[in-house]
């Protein structure tokens, strides 16, 4: 398999995943900082301009809770998709909250001028999405809880990409303070810090581990 990401992007969960499964596979840079994922190399490989893209022989997979999926059922021996079907659910649910509105929170305030024209309303889309996205965060921080892991005793995919919003959180773009403002998250990364596979995805990645 290869991983199409960019350092620090929501690719990087698909990147702890396939460390997690111990398997070998490749890795391909994309540079957002330069626009890459608008190249016609890549558009190629993803029309939709975006990563994570992942290639297994000549078949193309994108967008992260799929990708997440996928992997975790080529390796069944990892454990990292529930197969009981609320666990599932759940598993799913979790997906699906951070690709389709916690991913989006943090896109308004990022990318505020694709959500509106007039520099006035770019900087108000803006401003009020970075207080959803606090909103949104405190909800996450809420629902993980003393985990340990967002499903709860078990480790799962979920896991990994709730790594990519809490570095998010932290950074430049939002600013939170993730250690007092959403302790349960914190709490929550510092654990994913402690395992090899994480290490190893953000070694590779130039990352700077929770601690
Ligand atoms: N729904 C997609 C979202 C992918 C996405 O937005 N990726 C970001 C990095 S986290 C990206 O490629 N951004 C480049 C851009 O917005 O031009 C998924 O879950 O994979």
């Amino acid at each position: 398999m290869k991983l199409y990401y960019s350092p620090g992007a929501c690719s990087l969960a698909p990147h702890i995943v396939l460390e997690e499964t111990g398997d070998r596979f490749d890795l391909s840079r994309v540079d957002i900082a330069a626009n890459q994922q608008n190249s016609p190399e890549y558009l190629r490989i993803n029309p939709k301009a975006r990563v994570p893209a992942l290639i297994d022989g000549d078949w193309v997979l994108t967008e992260a809770p799929a990708i997440l999926r996928y992997i975790a059922a080529r390796h069944p021996a990892a454990g990292l998709w529930p197969w009981d079907p609320q666990e599932e659910a759940r598993c799913a649910e979790w997906l699906n909250w951070l690709s389709s509105t916690i991913q989006p929170a943090f896109v308004h305030v990022r990318r505020a001028a694709r959500y509106a024209s007039d520099p006035r309303a770019i900087e108000d889309v803006a401003t009020t999405g970075k207080k959803n996205a606090h909103e949104l965060w405190r909800k996450v921080d809420e629902k993980i809880g003393e985990g340990p892991w967002a499903l709860g005793e078990r480790y799962s995919v979920a896991d990994p990409l709730l790594i990519v919003y809490w570095i998010w959180g932290g950074g430049p773009v939002l600013g939170f303070d993730m250690t007092n403002d959403f302790p349960h998250w914190t709490a929550h990364a510092r654990r994913l810090a402690a395992r090899p596979a994480v290490q190893r995805a953000f070694a590779s990645e130039g990352l700077t581990l929770p601690s």
